[in-house]
């Protein structure tokens, strides 16, 4: 395999105007004929005359250029694709082609889920379907023919909207869809199957009528509500933030159980990992329902960042995935909680971006180069990404930003553009320079900030000296400064938010945030008019994907703790304090759990005025991989053994006020899923974990009759994780119990197999090993091989980094085992292997030769090549 590169990037030469797409579909033999109408690209440089199609894994039966059919003497045919040679400047190409979705298991192009045919076309799966321009800067307007036995495939639906429908004899019938939307080919999609409808409307702002439908296999029709109400919010929210409304007069979900990743924008038909659809409350957890609720707005979101305004190429994927991220994490802030959302994203983006961008797989939100776009679905893309599209609305601020993405959707619209594209329009609608700012899009690494504050009492002034600095990165050695946007506030010894007044500013400023901007490598900012030392409240809301390195004492963070007015900076301030803590007692079980802390964790506890699901996520301490991240040399098992003391002593010494929060928060009415609800379930959850952990009596028997007894998946899935724990009693009766309860629902399943993945018992991994063979594991199953064994390896990292090396054995005879099924999915599993550079000699020997192994492995695909082969370099 070979790298591509973004600098090799030329236009198309030529264009797709119209296409036009017969299926008759079968499993084991669909037929597909296609007629293109292309016309040489007006810009495009003379090549050699020939004309190069993508294709791959298809059988041509027959090609003709305006009605003519070709002999084989006409074109060539290999693994990549069809060159014909010499064709005209404007012409019709029919080809016709034969797949075979029964035996498509990498998921890619028309596949079979279940008893369902349904694609996957992002990034280059259409090249499975037909001979095309598969690449995102070809838009063409769609008509699509799907012919199938009526029978079996009852509903078929392509994207756009229905012109015509037809039985025809022998019980086949017919339905064409048109698409009057120029698209390019990788937001294609079709499904056939027998599924049931969930229907409803929506007006949109300008008084047009929208027909939603979400489709699920029959079974799951009790199960569409939720999705459908997310549906309708995000359509309004659109519409309310960003002026965008939906174009086509329908929008249709299909949920399928076979899917490589969460779900996919397909215009008009987008299709859902049914993960992501199906909820009930006694079958689905909050965070499965939030997470509904977030994919379902995502994808809703991309019609007009990404569809109607699409990426070039592939190296600008975060142009809409960055941009659909931020769009996302704005909708669930509105109508959630904006500190609790950004702590979630911010716990993400620091469990996973950090690492990437620190690790062998970093590169830039906009990379250079890539040997498999699939591997290229990565934290830094999406997360990161949409963490530069909010220091953007950051630096140009609400209304500006509102102003700039006006005008990006005006500018572009029906255009396949980049990230230079989008910067510009920032530039042009706020007349500032982003010059430096573009730097995010270019340079890897996660920049550090070094911060001192200085309080001079006879000049009643505070200065803060921030100096920045970016570690290296692969093919990245040396990188100029960043310009970063720095919110701070300063607080009084009571817990107020003073004004800040820079030392050359006449203005009276307001009490509150302030932004600085950092374009040099150091700076100094010096406020004035202070009559005390204030304590600085740094990077307030996380407002740069950034490493602060300040110099807080430990009394700084419990006031800060306590009284910032920044949700987000209460709770990494009570971070910082837990992860000092847990570091200090991973070097040294004997280091001492000072009394204020546990004070501090009192008062937050007992905070009746406080959101529940706030104080949970600071009572939550920061989990053994994110802590791993903060070591120099990982040391996994005095992280596990330092965590479990830290728990056990929190549950040992707030005990009765975890057991008054658990009754006070006990469920009473039906389940609701409300921010409030949830928050309750969040910090009830919390308190039985730590009485557990601190083998409290009467915590366990709350834990047994909550497993017994909870109608809602949230409280049960709690219990049982608790119950299968390391010396959890009845562990296998409850997980007996559960398993018969849900058995055939393959989502709860998921949840059956995660949870023994998870458990850190010293037998977890013969554990795993015999569920790799118990009849409801299945390798073609991606939901189930991320629950069972993705789980394992990413969640247990006491079991996986086992000393012996067993647990990379495993992973790497899974990988092996799935490249030539699924290598998307393979090359996905190999993640936790990369960092092996972290850990201790002995580790890195074992983890080393694991990735050799794979290297040593015949036939790799170009996914896991590139993985295991940057790893290693
Ligand atoms: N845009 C979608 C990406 C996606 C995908 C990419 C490669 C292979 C399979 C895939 N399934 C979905 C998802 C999204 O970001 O909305
Ligand atoms: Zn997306």
């Amino acid at each position: 395999p070979h790298p591509i590169y973004l600098k090799d990037y030329r236009p198309p030469e030529f264009l797709i105007d119209q296409v036009e797409l017969r299926f008759e579909l079968d499993p084991e033999c669909t037929r597909v004929e296609s007629r293109l109408s292309l016309r040489r690209h007006p810009a495009a440089t003379r090549g050699d005359g020939h004309l190069r199609l993508h294709g791959e894994q298809l059988k041509l039966t027959q090609v003709a250029i305006d009605g003519h059919v070709l002999t084989p003497a006409e074109y060539r045919v290999d693994g990549e694709g069809l060159t014909l040679h010499r064709v005209p400047d404007r012409f019709t190409l029919e080809t016709r082609v034969e797949i075979h979705p029964n035996l498509n298991t990498a998921l890619e192009g028309l596949y079979q889920s279940g008893d369902l045919l349904c694609t996957q076309c992002e990034a280059e799966g259409f090249r499975r379907i037909t001979y095309f321009l598969d690449r995102p800067d070809v838009m063409a307007r769609y008509t699509t023919t799907l012919i199938a036995d009526r029978t079996r495939f009852p509903v078929l639906l392509s994207n756009g909207n229905p012109i015509a429908r037809a039985e025809l004899p022998d019980g086949r019938h017919s339905v064409t869809w048109d698409d009057p939307f120029p698209k390019p080919s990788y937001l294609f999609a079709l499904v056939a199957g027998d599924l049931s409808l969930i229907e409803d409307g929506f007006v949109t702002a300008s008084g047009r009528d929208v027909k939603l439908q979400i489709f699920v296999e029959p079974h799951n029709l009790d199960k569409g509500d939720h999705a459908m109400r997310s549906l309708k919010k995000a359509m309004r929210w659109d519409e309310e933030r960003f002026g965008r409304e939906y174009d086509l007069d329908i929008y249709m979900i299909v949920a399928v159980s076979h899917f490589n990743m969460g779900a996919m924008e397909n215009k008009g038909l987008n299709i859902f990992n049914d993960k992501f659809v199906l909820a009930r409350p006694d079958t689905a957890t909050d965070a499965d329902f939030d997470g509904i609720e977030s994919v379902i707005a995502h994808e809703y979101f991309h019609n007009w960042t990404g569809n109607r305004i699409t990426c070039r190429d592939w190296f600008q994927l975060s142009l809409k995935e960055g941009f659909t991220v931020y769009r996302d994490q704005e909708f669930s802030s509105d109508v959630g909680s904006r500190a609790v959302k950004r702590i979630a994203d911010v716990r993400t983006l620091r469990a996973h971006q950090f690492p990437e961008d620190a690790g062998p797989l970093a590169h830039p939100v906009r990379p250079d180069s890539y040997i498999e776009i699939n591997n290229f679905y990565t934290t830094t893309v999406y997360d990161k990404g949409a963490e530069v599209v909010r220091m953007q609305a950051a630096l140009l601020g609400r209304e500006t930003f509102r102003r700039a993405t006006d005008l990006y959707f005006e500018r572009h619209d029906g255009q396949a553009v980049t990230t230079e594209d989008f910067v510009r329009c920032m530039e042009d609608a706020s007349g500032r320079d982003l010059a430096q700012f573009r730097r995010w899009y270019e340079q890897a690494g996660t920049p550090e900030l070094h911060i001192r504050g200085e309080y001079d009492a006879a000049a009643g002034t505070y200065t803060l000296s921030v100096r920045q600095e970016t570690p290296p990165t692969p093919g990245q050695p040396v990188k100029p400064p960043f310009h970063i946007p720095l919110a701070i506030g300063l607080l009084s010894a009571d817990g107020h938010d003073l004004p800040l007044r820079l030392a050359d500013e006449s203005e009276p400023p307001t009490p509150g945030t302030r932004l600085l901007e950092l374009t040099e490598p150091e700076h100094r900012f010096t406020f004035t008019g202070l009559s005390e030392r204030p304590v600085p409240s740094l990077l307030r809301g996380f407002s740069a994907p950034v490493r602060v390195h300040d110099d807080l004492i430990d009394a700084d963070r419990m006031f800060l703790m306590a009284h910032d007015s920044d949700g987000f900076n209460r709770w990494d301030a009570a971070q910082t304090l837990h992860e000092r803590l847990l570091l200090a007692l991973t070097d040294d079980a004997a280091h001492p759990i000072p009394e204020d802390y546990i004070a501090a964790c009192r008062r937050a506890l007992c905070d009746a005025s406080a959101d529940r699901a706030l104080l949970a996520e600071v009572l939550t301490l920061p989990s053994e991989t994110y802590l791993s991240d903060r070591m120099t040399v990982v040391d996994v098992d005095g992280l596990h053994r330092a965590h479990r003391q830290l728990t056990r002593h929190i549950g040992e010494r707030l005990r009765a006020d975890l057991l008054a929060v658990y009754r006070a928060n006990a469920e009473t009415g039906p389940y609701v899923f409300s921010p409030e609800a949830v928050g309750r379930r969040a910090l009830k959850n919390l308190a039985l974990t730590y009485l557990v952990h601190a083998g409290d009596e009467e915590g366990r028997d709350l834990c047994r009759e909550q497993f017994e007894a909870a109608h809602n998946m949230t409280d049960v899935m709690a219990a049982l994780r608790l119950l299968a724990e390391p010396g959890g009693v009845g562990a296998d009766a409850a997980l007996d119990a559960f398993h018969r309860r849900w058995s055939g629902e393959s989502l709860v399943l998921d949840k059956w197999f995660a949870v023994q993945a998870a458990a850190p018992r010293p037998d977890a991994l013969e554990r795993v090993m015999a569920l790799l063979r118990h009849p409801d594991y299945s390798a073609r199953n991606p939901n189930r091989v991320r629950a069972l064994v993705s789980t394992f390896s990413n969640v247990n990292q006491v079991r996986f980094h086992a000393a012996d090396g067993a647990g990379y054995r495993f992973l790497v005879d899974r990988v092996l085992e799935l490249d030539p099924v699924n290598p998307l999915l393979a090359a996905r599993l190999l993640k936790p292997l990369v960092r092996w550079r972290r850990f201790d000699p002995e580790r890195q020997s074992l983890m080393r030769a694991e990735l050799e192994r794979v290297l040593g492995g015949r036939e790799l695909s170009s996914d896991v090549f590139e993985v295991v082969s940057k790893a290693l370099a």
